[in-house]
């Protein structure tokens, strides 16, 4: 984390999640966007997550990356009480594989839209990268640093030998 005022705030709804959630902050620190992360549980700290959705764009929030896992009302119960984009990361459960996280967090009602990105680790990830891309339309270098990353990572797949 940095000493920045944070542009993004990475929440979950259980330090458990944070093995999954790790994965959006390595991105965000890999391309230097200052952010938060803390727990914040839609059931059991419903008005913690009520105050943080509400005062979030005030305190300078571009976005909000929002995992969680089972019943996973988090990212949608935060974007009800935000205009700020929210990037639901589907954490996943021990039950269900995760299948409840996703189903919780894409089926928004017209309106009150989340951004829902893969199962587990990967989408932590898309979504950090998603929360760059964000910020970048307004940020040249950060668009420049995005643009990089992009073709160091097609490079790596060019020279990807097999045995
Ligand atoms: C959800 O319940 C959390 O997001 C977590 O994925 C899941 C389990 O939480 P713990 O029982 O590990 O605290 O609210």
């Amino acid at each position: 984390m940095s000493a920045l005022s944070p542009a993004v705030g990475i929440i979950m709804g259980s330090n458990s999640d944070w093995p999954t959630m790790k994965a959006a902050a390595k991105v965000l620190e890999e391309f230097g966007v200052p952010f938060e992360a803390r727990v914040v549980s839609a059931h059991r700290t419903p008005d913690l997550m009520f105050e943080y959705a509400a005062t979030a764009r005030d305190r300078g929030l571009r976005v909000i990356i929002a995992g969680a896992g089972g019943a996973a009302h988090l990212p949608g119960m935060v974007a009800a009480k935000t205009t700020l984009p929210v990037l639901g990361v589907p954490v996943q459960s021990k039950a269900l594989s995760g299948q409840d996280s996703l189903l919780s967090i894409v089926q928004m009602p017209k309106g009150v839209p989340v951004a829902t990105f893969a199962i587990g680790e990967a989408g932590a990830a898309n979504a950090g990268l998603f929360a760059v891309a964000l910020l970048a339309n307004g940020d040249a270098s950060l668009a420049d640093r995005l643009a990089d990353f992009r073709a160091r990572q097609t490079q790596a797949v060019l020279a990807m030998t097999l045995d």
